[in-house]
């Protein structure tokens, strides 16, 4: 999740989410070099080339080196960052076998996720922002740890995954238009109303990871959190066969009630 005073992207937790970090870095590198080149090249016109240094301009109107240098290196530096970005993309749109699949529907204004289970009983839950009275409670009661349940990010029920698994997630929209985002698993997909739209995310690393919609989607837009706890195995194997039972009935607004009445 975010943190004070950040002033880079969130932390990786996956392959592609590694890439994006290495290809902005790698911007950076170019964007600094060609802006000292253009002020240095401004400051030495500044310096060679006004009226005091230099009373009789020159008359020249073209320089053919000069000119196919200009227009040559400008499309070597693009070749050398269309490369890199071409295989992000590639990375990101073409997704490997996966070892499970979560279909994400957003809605206004919380998330649904489905668990279509191959050959099992499919199950579904909603899960919605824990507003302040809530996570106070849910902390008081021990039902989830303090650092676990940040403002505005801490969710009744969590989506689990297993570490180093290959994820692929569906996404839709039930209403309107909402955009699943997880920064630190480089994920950002638009949720349509009648379009499945599929991504998918290797986590690395165990924890917690925390999203948001990112597309105005009406007024509590800001209020419809995306949490993902990444766990071993077994964690995984043991919650799966808890929430089937929990989760009975797949991804309907009973849970949204027996949800809130939690
Ligand atoms: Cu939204």
């Amino acid at each position: 999740m975010p943190s004070d005073w950040q002033i880079n992207l969130q932390g990786a937790a996956t392959p592609v989410m590694e890439y994006i970090h290495w290809f902005h870095d790698w911007l950076n590198v170019i964007i600094f070099i060609i802006s000292l080149f253009v002020l240095g090249l401004l400051i030495y016109v500044a310096w060679k080339f006004n009226e005091k240094a230099n009373p009789v301009p020159s008359k020249t109107t073209h320089h053919a080196l000069l000119e196919v240098a200009w227009t040559v290196i400008p499309v070597l530096i693009l070749v050398v960052i269309a490369i890199p970005s071409f295989r992000l993309l590639k990375l990101q749109l073409e997704i490997p076998q996966a070892d499970l699949t979560v279909k994400v529907t957003g809605k206004q204004w919380y998330w649904s996720y489905e668990y279509p289970q191959d050959g099992g009983a499919a199950f579904g839950f909603d899960s919605l922002m824990l507003d302040e009275k809530q996570r106070a409670e849910a902390i008081s009661s021990n039902k989830i740890a303090a650092a676990e349940a940040p403002r505005l990010l801490a969710v009744d029920n969590e989506a689990v995954v297993p570490v180093g698994k290959i994820v692929r997630i569906q996404v839709t929209g039930a209403d309107v238009i909402h955009k699943f985002t997880v920064p630190s698993f480089g994920i950002k997909i638009d949720a349509i109303p009648g379009r499945l739209n599929e991504t998918w995310f290797k986590a690395e690393r165990e924890g917690i990871y925390y999203g948001q919609c990112s597309f105005i989607c009406g007024q509590n837009h800001a209020f419809m959190p995306i949490a993902f706890r990444v766990v071993s195995a077994e964690r995984y194997a043991a919650w799966l066969a808890e929430s089937k039972q929990k989760f009975a009935n797949a991804g309907d607004a009973t849970n949204k009630v027996a949800a809130s009445a939690q």
